[in-house]
């Protein structure tokens, strides 16, 4: 049985990937995604291209390879932003291979592959905490 609680997220500086867990059942662009049983998410404080521009597709490839189908955890917005239609603002952080959840956010991610920009937005969150990771 998998401790969640036994999972290593806890020395992550303000981050909570336990708020949600949940499968992705679709991919709508690089920076959007629906997961089971929470609807609409928007990926916090980065812009990916747009669709249809050759980036945009890239983007969105990029993210059906990571998640779609695939388990997520979510780090919800405290304080309640909402992207313009609705859906929920989040943080995204994938499974490892041995069922832990890896500490580098998937938002992080797509920065890190060039597929989205940082753009830092009123919600919980100070992306550039994401690049500072705690020693293991
Ligand atoms: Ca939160
Ligand atoms: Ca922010």
């Amino acid at each position: 049985m998998l401790c969640l609680l036994c999972l290593p997220w806890l020395g992550l500086a303000g981050a909570s990937p336990d708020e949600f867990v949940g499968n992705v059942t679709e991919v709508k662009d690089g920076d959007s995604i629906v997961v089971e049983g929470m609807g609409a998410v928007r990926m916090a404080d980065i812009d990916c291209h747009q669709l249809p521009s050759p980036e945009g597709v890239a983007s969105r490839d990029f993210t059906v390879s990571w998640l779609q189908g695939k388990r997520v955890f979510l780090d919800i917005d405290d304080m309640g932003s909402r992207c313009p239609s609705g859906c929920r603002i989040c943080v995204v952080y994938v499974e490892n291979p041995d069922g832990t959840i890896n500490p580098i956010c998937f938002n992080r991610m797509l920065v890190d592959a060039g597929h989205a920009v940082l753009h830092d937005r009123a919600n919980e969150w100070d992306p550039s905490l994401w690049w500072q990771l705690p020693e293991s």
